[in-house]
């Protein structure tokens, strides 16, 4: 009897100091994750067409691409290199501009002043790249505080740049943290290019990410991610400053958002939670558990990196098309997907090239 009492006695001694031992060192203040609905849009293999871009290997990590006028497309990858290439050449990348960072992920075109294309890094802020070489822009907002993870970048015609900040609380590569976490660590920036001041213009959004402006940029559309939705902020007119839904319950967690010719959006889903750790989100023990336990942390945000999907959103914040790879057999964890003359093109995060797909072939 002794024993069995010694014995009772030890476990919840145990039980009790690891419960202790995963609040204590647990990083996070959890709240549970809400996901979407199951998706009515048939599945199919779209995205099993892809065909890549130049050679394999050569980019490694592209996280967001554009295509200017000229049919020139730009990308980054992790070594830090702006890599373009004229697509109707197909031929070769070349290494046009490097920044000394392994963290950048937005990239889009710029005229304010010089021409030239802008970068949003997870570690140096908003960078500027031209001819003459990069300048960091903006690293801190008016109130002092470094900008710690910028994501996805977009300027406006008068010149102003509006910055997404997933997270002010965990950085790009504690990103799943966030996502475990779910509170609303996140902000969208407005850079000024007159006074070169940086301003907070939204603030306790879930996982900004994607930003984008329509042709008559009267609003601002962003994606947040582990809420499965995008919001529109107004810029202009009646409703100016005020926010409402875009769309919602989007069958993944949208990441970056191109404009498309007929005013549409693309928009690169990525794979927020895996078949079979929906629990994980439901329960806070269990997030503390994960995210106080490396090895735990590293399978649950590690695993969803197996599919591909993008979709097709129009004006009205309808889903239009949905396109994916079910099986990431080409590619996986597409981040962004950009059309040009009748092609859309992909980048990821867990490639090492970006993708080609003809849009008239497919239903
Ligand atoms: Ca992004």
């Amino acid at each position: 009897m002794n024993m069995v009492a010694a014995f009772a006695g030890f476990a919840i001694a145990c039980s009790v100091a690891f419960t202790l031992h995963v609040f204590f060192f647990s990083p996070i203040s959890p709240d549970a994750l809400h996901l979407p609905s199951p998706s009515s849009i048939p599945s199919n293999k779209e995205l099993q067409n892809v065909r890549r871009v130049g050679e394999e290997g050569v980019i490694e990590g592209p996280e967001d691409l554009f295509v200017d006028k000229g049919g020139v497309v730009h990308t980054i990858g992790r070594d830090g290199w702006i890599r373009r290439m004229q697509i109707h050449v197909d031929g070769c990348w070349e290494r046009w501009k490097q920044i000394h960072s392994s963290s950048a992920l937005g990239i889009t075109p710029s005229n304010h002043a010089t021409a030239g294309v802008l970068i949003a890094d997870a570690q140096l802020g908003l960078v500027k790249v031209t001819e003459a070489g990069s300048t960091v822009l903006a690293s801190h907002r008016v109130d002092g505080s470094e900008i710690r993870f910028a994501d996805e970048v977009v300027e406006s015609g008068d010149g102003s740049v509006y910055i997404s900040v997933p997270s002010t609380k965990f950085g790009y590569h504690n990103w799943y943290l966030d996502v475990l976490e779910a509170k609303p660590n996140g902000q969208i920036l407005k850079y000024d290019p007159l006074t070169g001041r940086t301003t907070v213009l939204l603030d306790h959004l879930c996982f900004p990410n994607g930003v984008v402006l329509p042709k008559e940029e009267d609003c601002l559309i962003f994606c947040e991610t582990w809420k499965f939705r995008c919001q529109k902020y107004w810029l202009t007119g009646a409703r100016k400053g005020t926010t409402e839904i875009f769309v919602d319950n989007l069958p993944g967690g949208p990441d970056n958002i191109h404009l498309a010719p007929d005013g549409s959006f693309w928009i690169g889903l990525i794979q927020v939670v895996s078949p079979g750790h929906e629990f994980v989100h439901t329960s806070k023990l269990l997030k503390h558990l994960v995210a106080s336990t490396p090895r735990l942390l590293g399978l649950v945000s590690r695993a969803p990196t197996t599919k591909a999907r993008v979709v097709k959103v129009g004006a009205d914040g309808r889903i239009i098309k949905m396109l994916e790879d079910p099986d990431g057999k080409l590619m996986s964890f597409v981040t962004t997907a950009f059309e040009f003359e009748g092609h859309l093109y992909l980048g990821s995060l867990a490639n090492n090239f970006l993708g080609k797909l003809a849009l008239n072939v497919t239903k």
